[in-house]
């Protein structure tokens, strides 16, 4: 569906416009203030101008299996090109493919381990997949490459880790984005924030809080002002009572910095029933991912949110964080544009875009060619 403008002078009105228009599926795409004309502008609010649409509709089952099917025909087409280079075009010659492997089978006889591999995940999970799947379907693999697939998918998806929330995180949502510096914890929280505000039409509350270091994010509270959220500068109990959403914005750490990682450790104990998002870059090397997620599961972290996935081709690799520590995988967000990409993060979109090559589930994007216009 192509995209709608809304304008209205509330965040509350928007809603109203984009329920009543779009439904409840809606995305939005861009959100900007729009400047009052002339001397009006002395006594009325800005209004804001809110892009919206809704995602094509989900494949229906038989496309499901469609899907698959060509997620195969795909990634048989990069594994077998060497086999088939023997005796290589000329065109072929001058630019050799950069994807060159073959499924071949390792000491268990599974091929699906080298490929799993070649997707990103560490040798040792890709061995336990492989065994699982000795266990679930036998020691030799199935004939067909295709099956051995499908069947790594299933065990991938039962070793998926679930967000679980207590009963108290779920009744108040309390939002803390935690993590080290410049991984995109404040542009996550002005993607959910919209996302909260515009499309569940949730009231929400804002805290751009310091901490050892001064929080700089000052387009966090342009943002909130855009939405009409209140973004508070200083932590203060009585104002978390109304019900709205909240959501904590704070520098980043060093989880080398043993003191601005206590004086965290102190300020996350205020907030009990808080959910702690420990926020990773994607792009980053997984050891090195996984190496921040260690160091900060000391924290009372309650999931993980991934950024950056528009800088990151390789979605195989984020398995190592759902085999290879104790969190859930929360949210996942591409690029830096507010409201930009953010989506839940669940196995099938995983799946898809670890085989398939693409950055995520596609129903989910953006009209092509649209720009966000807005930074956080
Ligand atoms: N390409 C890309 N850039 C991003 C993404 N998320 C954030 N950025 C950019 O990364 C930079 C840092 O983002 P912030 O949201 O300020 O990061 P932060 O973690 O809040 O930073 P500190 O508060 O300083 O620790 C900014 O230039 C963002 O625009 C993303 O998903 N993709
Ligand atoms: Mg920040």
């Amino acid at each position: 569906m192509p995209a709608q403008t809304f304008i209205a002078a509330s965040a509350a009105e928007a809603v109203a416009q984009i329920r009543a228009q779009l439904g409840p599926e809606a995305v939005v795409l861009n959100v900007r203030q729009l400047p009052a004309a002339g001397l009006s502008r002395l006594w009325q609010k800005p209004h804001i101008e809110v892009t919206a649409t809704v995602p094509e509709p989900p494949p229906a089952e038989s496309d499901q299996l469609g899907d698959l099917r060509r997620e195969i025909a795909a990634l048989r087409e990069l594994v077998v090109q060497p086999a088939r280079s023997v005796a290589p075009s000329p065109a072929r010659e001058e630019s050799p493919p950069d994807f060159s492997f073959e499924p071949v089978p390792d000491a268990s006889g599974w091929r699906i381990g080298a490929v799993l591999q070649r997707l990103g995940l560490l040798p040792l999970h890709a061995q336990r997949v492989v065994e699982r799947l000795q266990l679930l379907h036998g020691e030799a693999p199935p004939s067909p490459f295709s099956d051995e697939l499908a069947f790594a998918r299933e065990v991938l998806a039962q070793l998926w880790n679930a967000p679980a929330l207590t009963p108290a995180q779920e009744a108040r949502p309390f939002h803390v984005f935690v993590g080290p510096p410049g991984v995109g914890k404040t542009t996550a929280l002005c993607k959910w924030l919209t996302q909260s505000v515009l499309l569940e039409g949730r009231p929400a509350r804002v805290w751009r809080l310091d901490g050892q270091t001064a929080n700089t994010a000052e387009s966090l509270s342009v943002h909130g002002e855009i939405l009409g959220v209140p973004v508070e500068r200083a932590w203060d109990a009585a104002t978390g009572e109304d019900g709205a959403t909240g959501f904590v914005d704070l520098p980043g750490v060093e989880v080398r910095d043993a003191a601005a990682l206590e004086s965290l450790r102190q300020r996350l104990a205020l907030w009990p029933h808080a959910q702690v998002h420990l926020t990773l870059n994607a792009a980053y090397d997984t050891q090195l991912l996984l190496a921040q997620a260690r160091a900060w599961s000391s924290l009372p972290v309650t999931d993980l949110i991934l950024t950056h996935l528009d800088e990151e081709p390789r979605h195989g690799k984020f398995w190592n964080l759902v085999l290879g520590t104790k969190f859930a995988l929360r949210f996942l967000g591409a690029g830096q544009n507010v409201p930009g990409d953010f989506r839940p993060a669940n196995p099938d979109a995983l799946l898809a875009s670890t085989f398939a090559g693409k950055s995520t589930d596609s129903r989910s994007f953006a009209p092509a060619g649209h720009r966000w216009q807005t930074t956080c």
